[in-house]
């Protein structure tokens, strides 16, 4: 029998026989593992109609028992048999609790468990995947529902692209035109819309207790049309180029014009004034808030595709603003063209490069090392969430790659980048750049499967990977992703009835 489990764990014993759950069964909670306990509980009633009863008495036979541990990691041990047992921090429960989701199964009315005894822990400490809500505004039940998504695959971090030419989506206080005069659209004429402070808080506090830290992302210098609609002070007039015009006519979409909302995707041609003192007050004003609203280590502060931008003016601004960072309390992250300017010190690096890079950006990268940070890998030639699957599939785009569900797996993040020390792999980060999305179905179907072949890269030993293993397991997936109303693509060389 395969056990449908992605990603893989560290050690899976299989025994003959499996738990039954009864509808007498209870959520026995040892050591305080209470948040687990109401965790389990939603999951066991919206997906077998049962709500057992939660207890701190002894254990029996046919119960489930959560035992939290006073350990500080993501770590956790599930044990089937006669009862149900899963050991952890409180991360680890909930993944435990995540592994065990995979595991349930329905058969003749009756839930049923199979007996197996798992050790588990991650690969990588940053495991990643990232919304654009620029390009494309989703309200606050969208990005819960990604959250729900992304964390039964165990990620832990989700990278909000808050900010781009086509719209901002954050309320700051201190600059209220922001998403007063620049929310209001999106790509191609889909709606615009905003966070308020509020929303933000729902969505770190829901992302929190799916044990999610949000990275929130203002892209700076580049990629700031948007400012441009209400503080155009702050940015530069559109720059027109051979290269920008040859863009628009290559997308079939018009130039922004200053002022404007601009609803194409072309890139490259907006920038902040990089030397005015208004500016910097700006910065200070934006960066501060977003520091202040955010629990999480990182703020993302882009550095992408700053086409327009003269490269010393480029590294002057990269250089003010991881400092201005770090003097917020936040470690900075920055695609990795910002490797080009000395980044403050422990800056992490965000590669979005092929998986044959080119020697530039093999150079910027390790310099995120070179200055004390660490990367993590986002090859846009594999990670890439919003790549196409084949060249018909009607959503995404094919710049990088067209990425099938094999070539998302079949990747090693030590060989992405000749030359980075292993250990300064912070870890990977799959990107959903929503150009082509309109809706929560959309995401769907870019997200699953491709998100199981990165979920697993991230967690999973580099030795344990294998395609064959990975393409039985993933078909028995269907069935749980489908059980919790998760639609997405269901390529064909993927047998999705597998029980
Ligand atoms: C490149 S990858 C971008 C984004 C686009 C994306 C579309 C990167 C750092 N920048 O601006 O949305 O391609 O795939």
């Amino acid at each position: 029998m395969v056990l449908t489990l992605i990603p893989l764990p560290s050690s899976v014993t299989a025994a003959p026989g499996a738990f039954v759950l009864s509808p007498a069964a209870r959520i026995v909670i040892v050591d305080g593992a209470d948040a687990a306990a109401s965790v389990l509980s939603d999951l066991l009633a919206h997906r077998c109609g049962l709500r057992p009863e939660v207890t701190t008495d002894d254990p029996a036979a046919g119960d489930i028992v959560l035992r939290a541990t006073g350990a500080d990691d993501e770590a956790y041990r599930l044990e089937v048999a006669e009862r149900i047992e899963i050991a952890g921090a409180d991360a680890g429960l909930f993944y435990g609790i995540q592994t065990l989701r995979q595991l349930l199964r329905e058969d003749a009315g009756s839930w049923s468990i199979p007996q197996v005894s798992i050790v588990d822990a991650p690969r990588f400490a940053y495991r990643g995947v990232m919304l654009d809500v620029a390009r494309t505004f989703f309200d606050v039940a969208t990005v819960k529902a990604f959250i729900d998504r992304a964390s039964s695959l165990k990620f832990n971090h989700l990278h909000l692209h808050l900010t781009d030419d086509q719209g901002w989506r954050l309320h700051i206080d201190s600059r209220p035109l922001l998403t007063e005069k620049a929310s209001g659209t999106s790509v191609l004429g889909r709606p615009g819309g905003f966070y308020t402070k509020d929303d933000f808080r729902e969505i770190i506090a829901y992302a929190a207790a799916h044990h999610m830290v949000v990275v929130p992302e203002i892209d700076l210098p580049g990629h700031t049309h948007a400012i441009g609609l209400a503080y155009p002070d702050v940015v530069e007039a559109p720059v027109m180029n051979d290269m920008l015009l040859a863009q628009s006519e290559s997308l079939g979409q018009p130039l922004p014009a200053a002022g404007e909302p601009y609803q194409g995707w072309g890139v490259g041609h907006s920038s902040v004034r990089i030397h005015e003192d208004a500016t910097w007050d700006f910065l200070r004003d934006v960066l501060g808030e977003v520091a202040e609203i955010t629990p999480g280590d990182y703020l993302h502060i882009g550095g992408d595709e700053c086409l327009g931008t003269p490269p010393a003016d480029f590294d002057a601004f990269v250089e003010r603003v991881t400092a201005l960072t770090v003097e917020l309390g936040k470690t900075p992250v920055a695609w990795h063209e910002a490797g080009s300017a000395v980044v403050a010190e422990g800056t992490v690096g965000q590669f979005w490069g092929s998986d044959t890079p080119s020697d530039e950006h093999i150079e910027h990268t390790r310099r995120f090392v070179e200055r004390g940070g660490s990367v993590i890998l986002s090859p846009s030639t594999r990670a890439y969430l919003d790549m196409k699957y084949t060249p018909e599939f009607p959503l995404g785009l094919s710049w990088a790659a067209v990425i099938d569900l094999e070539t998302a797996y079949s990747w090693e993040p030590d060989a992405i980048v000749p030359g980075l020390d292993p250990a300064a792999i912070l870890g990977i980060e799959g990107p959903l750049w929503a150009e082509t999305l309109a809706t929560l179905d959309d995401i769907d179907q870019l997200f699953f499967p491709r998100a199981a072949a990165l979920a697993e890269i991230a967690w999973s030993s580099a030795s344990a990977k294998d395609w064959n293993s990975f393409r039985a397991r993933v078909g028995g997936l269907g069935p749980v992703w489908d059980a919790e109303g998760w639609g997405g693509h269901r390529p064909a060389e993927i047998d999705w009835s597998t029980p």
